[in-house]
C-alpha cells in the first residue's frame, strides 16, 4: 500500500503527466490497486462523463484521469472500453450520491481516489458497507445480528455477493472480534464446517492445522451432530462446532478484489 501511495504521489507531483511517460508496469501497479473488481467488469458507472477521449489504452486513460490541470472538476473515476476513456467527476461510493453501476459488455469501471480523506469517505460509504461492491478499500466483513440456520446464513451472504466469513489467521480473527464489540450476540456462524471428518472453509479450502482458534475442548462434535462452526460468546468468541440447523447470528465476508 505504501508503494502505491508513493507511486500516486509521484504521479501527482508532476504537472505534466504525458501519455505513455511511465512504464506500463507503473500503471499496472496502480490499476491493480484501484482495479475494477469482478463487480466492475462489464459494468460502467451510470453517470454522464465529464470528458470522453478515444483511441487510448487503459493506462493512458488512468494517466489522463490523474492529471490535475483541467478546467472541469477533478477526475475521480473512469469507465473504459472499446479503446475509449470516459472521465468522471464522481465515483461509485461518493457519499450523498446514488451512483450505480450499469451493465455494459466489454467495459470496466475504475476508481481513482487519491487522498486519505477520500478513502475514509469511501470506506464509510453506504455502498461499501451494504453491498461490498467497492474495491479492496472496503471493509471486508458485515455482521448480521438476526438468527438463521447455517445454510440460510450462507445464502444471505451469497445474495449480497459474499460468503460466510473465512478467518484464516489470528489477524482475521482479531478483525472479527473488533467487529463484534458493538454487537455481542451469543453466537455467530462463520464459513467453516466439517466434511468427511475434516474441518474446511466453505469454499472448500483447507484449514491451517496450526491455526488454533477453537474454544476449550472444541471441536467436540457433541451428540455427533455438530458439523458447522460458530464464534461463541461464552468462549470469548473462539470457535465451537455446532448443529447446522440451530439458529445463530452470522458474519459475511465480501471478496472485493
Ligand atoms: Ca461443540
Amino acid at each position: 500500500m505504501v508503494i502505491f501511495y508513493i507511486l500516486v504521489l509521484s504521479l501527482l507531483r508532476s504537472p505534466d503527466i504525458s501519455r505513455g511517460q511511465f512504464s506500463p508496469h507503473v500503471y499496472e501497479t496502480i490499476i491493480a490497486n484501484y482495479a475494477a473488481s469482478k463487480y466492475r467488469h462489464n459494468k460502467i458507472l451510470d453517470v454522464v462523463p465529464a470528458e470522453v477521449v478515444s483511441s487510448l489504452t487503459v493506462y493512458q486513460c488512468l494517466a489522463l484521469c490523474l492529471q490535475e490541470n483541467r478546467k472541469w472538476a477533478r477526475c475521480r473515476s473512469f469507465n473504459y472500453g472499446n479503446q475509449t476513456c470516459f472521465l468522471i467527476d464522481t465515483y461509485l461510493c461518493e457519499k450523498g450520491r446514488k451512483n450505480n453501476l450499469a451493465e455494459k459488455l466489454g467495459y470496466s469501471y475504475y476508481d481513482v481516489l487519491q487522498r486519505h480523506g477520500e478513502e475514509m469517505e469511501y470506506f464509510n460509504s453506504k455502498s461499501c458497507r451494504e453491498f461490498g461492491k467497492c474495491s479492496s478499500h472496503c471493509p471486508k466483513y458485515k455482521v448480521f445480528s438476526n438468527l438463521k440456520k447455517f445454510a440460510e446464513a450462507q445464502a444471505t451472504c451469497e445474495a449480497e455477493g459474499g460468503v460466510l466469513a473465512m478467518p484464516r489467521s489470528h489477524k482475521h480473527h482479531q478483525e472479527l472480534l473488533h467487529l463484534l464489540t458493538s454487537h455481542k450476540k451469543e453466537r455467530y456462524w462463520i464459513g467453516l464446517r466439517r466434511q468427511n471428518n475434516i474441518t474446511v472453509y466453505i469454499d472448500g479450502s483447507a484449514l491451517d492445522e496450526d491455526l488454533q482458534l477453537w474454544g476449550e475442548d472444541q471441536p467436540n462434535n457433541s451428540g455427533g451432530i455438530q458439523y458447522c462452526v460458530e464464534m461463541l460468546k461464552e468462549m470469548g468468541y473462539k470457535w465451537n462446532d455446532f448443529h447446522c440447523d440451530n439458529l445463530a447470528s452470522f458474519i459475511c465476508q465480501y471478496i472485493t478484489t
